[in-house]
């Protein structure tokens, strides 16, 4: 079995004997996380490995405060296989048939991480954006974009101080893998919140556009190229070198509808099934990088297709309009 490359960065804390997390994360006190009164399970994914959580912080005062946990076991990492098999703290067999024999294998805490992310406080919109609801698919023209998504997405979204954070170098400052200063046509890119940076398989990084006003696709045109290509181009050359994954392994695209009215990209192992990378809702870069160079109002004259959750209030507007 080839030996899979690691980050460059995590050998790097790892020799080094540093803590794998960012200064200022490591300066705040962490979530408490025992205290939490566990309200309700908004989702779990048996394939996904993953539970989403709606719990409550009460104060001194008495008063409880929403947040989101999202607990998830993490892929295995090749080299610590071996540790496994060798260190784990029981073995009890389930059942034995023939050939076949199949067993609980308890491996020591070190081994059995699971990756914990918290949104706290969190609003009614997160508790809404976790819970597992049905969906159903919008066939948005520029009209109805422009008479009933914009005026939607600026009445209410998703704050993005945390995309600010970034760009300013207030949050996450350490884990930039690259930038590209130029205001106009320059980005920063960074691990994503989804990927715990151990293993390859799951890569997972998102590059956030310098500019303030592109909102989504929707805002894209010709003009926007330069800072469009210097995303696939610099983005794939950085991934390359830092975590030795070629361009030709990796899912480059833009979500439409985004979460996060802040224009960036997304970059993902192509091996890893990651949420969100569905045909309705992702959008290769270099399909974009083309359709914005055959025409400049591509993304204001075409309909896109996406899917929105069954108690969504832009659902609701769409079905207002009877456009659904
Ligand atoms: N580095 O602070 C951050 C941060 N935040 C707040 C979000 N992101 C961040 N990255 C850093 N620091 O990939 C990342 C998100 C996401 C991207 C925004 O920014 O992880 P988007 O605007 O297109 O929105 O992208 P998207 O993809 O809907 O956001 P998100 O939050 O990832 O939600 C995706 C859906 O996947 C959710 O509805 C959720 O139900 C589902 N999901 C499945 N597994 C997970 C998981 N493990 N964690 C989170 N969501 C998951």
């Amino acid at each position: 079995m080839a030996e899979s490359p690691r980050p460059k960065r995590k050998r790097e804390e790892e020799e080094a004997g540093a803590a794998p997390h960012d200064g200022a994360a490591a300066a705040v006190p962490p979530f408490p996380l025992a205290e939490l009164r566990l309200r309700r399970v908004l989702r779990e994914s048996a394939r996904d490995k993953a539970v989403f959580l709606h719990g409550e912080v009460s104060s001194p005062s008495g008063e409880g405060t929403d947040a989101v946990i999202i607990l998830e076991k993490t892929p295995f990492q090749e080299e610590k296989v071996l540790d496994l098999l060798k260190k784990h703290t029981k073995l009890e067999l389930q059942m034995r048939n023939d050939i076949y024999s199949t067993y609980h294998l308890y491996p020591p805490p070190e081994l059995s991480e699971i990756k914990t992310t918290v949104v706290y406080p969190a609003t009614e919109k997160h508790l809404q954006k976790y819970l597992r609801q049905e969906v159903h698919l919008i066939r948005e023209t520029w009209e109805d974009y422009q008479n009933i998504t914009l005026p939607f997405i600026q009445s209410q979204s998703f704050s993005i101080q945390w995309v600010y954070n970034i760009l300013e170098k207030k949050a996450e400052a350490d884990r930039i893998i690259h930038e590209n200063p130029d205001p106009c046509n320059g980005f920063v890119l960074v691990p994503d919140f989804k990927w715990n940076q151990t293993q390859l398989d799951d890569l997972y990084l998102i590059a956030l556009v310098q500019r303030r006003e592109i909102k989504s696709l929707r805002d894209l045109t010709a003009e926007h190229l330069p800072l469009l290509r210097n995303i696939l181009q610099e983005g794939k050359e950085a991934i390359a070198k830092r975590f030795g994954v070629p361009g030709s392994q990796l899912r480059i695209y833009l979500h439409y509808q985004p979460s996060y009215y802040h224009l960036h990209v997304h970059f993902t192992a192509l091996g890893y099934d990651a949420p969100g990378c569905s045909v309705e809702r992702a959008h290769l870069l270099a399909d974009v990088i083309d359709n914005l160079a055959m025409d400049s109002m591509y993304y204001q004259k075409r309909a896109l297709t996406f899917a929105l959750r069954a108690d969504e209030l832009l659902l609701k507007k769409f079905q207002e309009a009877g456009r659904v």
